[in-house]
């Protein structure tokens, strides 16, 4: 059976929402973060040597990478859902949307929460920080345009994977400038199969 190793309040949400709208059978093995360090405990290590969340297993197949989880699973189990068809644009817009979350629009994000704890001292970094969050939220608005979702009408694993990056930047307040990214998240968040992820889950409180 699938298995997926989950960490509260983390990435592996998205995995779990994943599950939810393909109606997939699946295991929880849950970890909490400590409470003083916000770090996933030592037990994750034995699961994948970076000890981090999501990882999922199944079978004899371990996969770390939020990206890579998703594009496994659409594979395997999607039978076409979640994706659209090969071979065309959009086959290879999906592609890089499933790179892009994590490869681009994570790094000033994680940045500026780094950076928070530095007071003062960050503030030369500050510029670039915003500069780069606001480029990605734009390119972001620009290619959701007035479609509901980033490739069109229907929701694909662009849509969950990137659903990340919308809700940390929400926590930031930096969708105030983005009304049709804020509107997007609220979409993603009325879907029943989200809200099921969120009650398996447990505590969720990025984007909310
Ligand atoms: N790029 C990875 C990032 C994985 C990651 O950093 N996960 C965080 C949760 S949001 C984590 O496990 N943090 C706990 C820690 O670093 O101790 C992915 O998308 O799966």
């Amino acid at each position: 059976m699938l298995k997926i190793h989950h960490l509260n309040n983390s990435r592996s949400q998205r995995i779990l929402w994943l599950f939810e709208e393909l109606g997939l059978d699946y295991e929880i093995v849950f970890y909490q973060r400590d409470l003083t360090t916000n770090l996933a405990p030592p037990e994750l290590k034995a699961v994948h040597p970076l000890g981090k969340s999501p990882v999922i297993s199944d079978g004899p197949i371990t996969i770390a990478e939020s990206g890579a989880i998703v594009d496994y699973i659409i594979e395997t189990y999607g039978l076409g859902r979640l994706r659209p068809a090969k071979g065309g644009a959009d086959h290879w817009a999906y592609v890089e949307w499933l790179h892009y979350a994590e490869g681009s629009a994570m790094l000033p994000l994680m940045l500026n929460l780094y950076t928070m704890r530095l007071g003062e001292a960050a503030e030369p970094l500050r510029p670039r920080i915003n500069g780069e969050i606001d480029n990605n939220l734009s390119y972001l608005a620009g290619a959701l345009g007035d479609k509901p979702f980033l490739l069109g009408d229907e929701l694909t694993g662009a849509d969950i994977q990137n659903s990340f990056v919308v809700e940390v930047a929400k926590n930031f307040g930096a969708l105030a400038k983005y009304p049709t990214l804020a509107a997007y998240v609220e979409r993603l968040h009325a879907r029943p199969a989200y809200q099921k992820a969120i009650e398996k889950g447990g505590a969720y409180g990025i984007g909310q």
